[in-house]
């Protein structure tokens, strides 16, 4: 069985971060050891939420698995708290990576052209050392734009989204992939620039006229999981973008509450029945 290590807060209410990398990792038949960087009682979207810094937690913790030979297929990293926590999370990386661990990193900072409210600009700029050392980084349009310096658009030509992905894979990122990428009118997904053979890719499905917190933690946790079970990448891109907008279709069917998150529960199913389509 692979073995996946996934590094983020837990909010205890409000489904993002672990509470949706867990359950859709293990449901991938993938054992999912968590790191998590901090305490909430719910995300920051939420009014007056609590929060417990975890952070001088991660090296004890991470010291111990080292002396019990715990190693891992793959580490992702999803929303952290602060600069000298990335630097942590760096560290940690580079402990536990040989040369065939896979590196996943979802810098999440920030949606519509915004920063998350525990956010600033240095925040986002120190995201692009974490970037540089992963295999795989997969912000949306207004993360990449924050770390590129690129502005942030919300009408856009394939060239614009292709001079974004050059400009992540100049950071060092192996295969920089976008999401949120709408390339077609009524259609979304994401596309991606593989930097060693100077590829780009791209999956687009039905664009569903609603937008929910965790989304982006929904997708980068099926992408992660469906690389380590071998998928490529069109078709890693094309289980967590189809997982992900059958997810939000729905939560759509329950329109009380959407901050509560996407009700991505239902449709485990189906998820684990996509992975069929992954070639032996
Ligand atoms: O879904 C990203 C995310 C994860 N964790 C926390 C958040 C957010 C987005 O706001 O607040 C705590």
């Amino acid at each position: 069985m692979k073995r996946i290590l996934t590094i983020q807060d837990i909010s205890c209410f409000g489904k993002c971060s672990l509470t949706v990398a867990l359950p859709l990792l293990s449901a991938m038949g993938i054992e999912t050891a968590i790191l998590p960087t901090a305490l909430l009682s719910t995300h920051t979207l939420f009014k007056g939420f609590t929060c417990k810094d975890l952070s001088d937690q991660l090296k004890p913790i991470t010291d111990h698995w080292k002396q019990e030979g715990i190693t891992f297929d793959a580490i992702c990293t999803g929303y952290l708290g602060t600069e000298e926590e990335i630097d942590t999370v760096k560290g940690i990386i580079e402990a536990f990576r040989n040369e065939d661990t896979m590196v996943f990193v979802d810098p999440a900072m920030g949606d519509n052209g915004k920063l998350y409210p525990a956010f600033d600009e240095h925040y986002a700029e120190k995201n692009v050392e974490l970037c540089a050392i992963a295999d795989i980084a997969d912000p949306n349009i207004t993360e990449a734009s924050f770390m590129t310096g690129l502005p942030y658009r919300e009408n856009y030509t394939e060239d614009y989204i292709r001079d974004m992905l050059l400009a992540l894979a100049a950071f060092g990122t192996k295969t920089p992939i976008l999401t949120g990428v709408s390339l077609h009118e009524g259609k979304t997904g994401a596309m991606g620039y593989d930097s060693e053979r100077k590829e780009f890719f791209s999956y687009q499905n039905e664009r569903i006229p609603a937008s929910y917190h965790g989304t982006g933690d929904i997708f980068s946790s099926v992408l992660a999981g469906a690389f380590v079970l071998g998928a490529d990448r069109t078709d890693a891109l094309k289980i967590a973008a189809d997982y992900t907008a059958l997810s939000i279709a729905e939560t759509l069917k329950n329109p009380e509450n959407p901050w509560y998150g996407v009700d991505f529960e239902q449709t485990i199913p189906t998820l684990v029945k996509s992975l069929e389509q992954i070639a032996d």
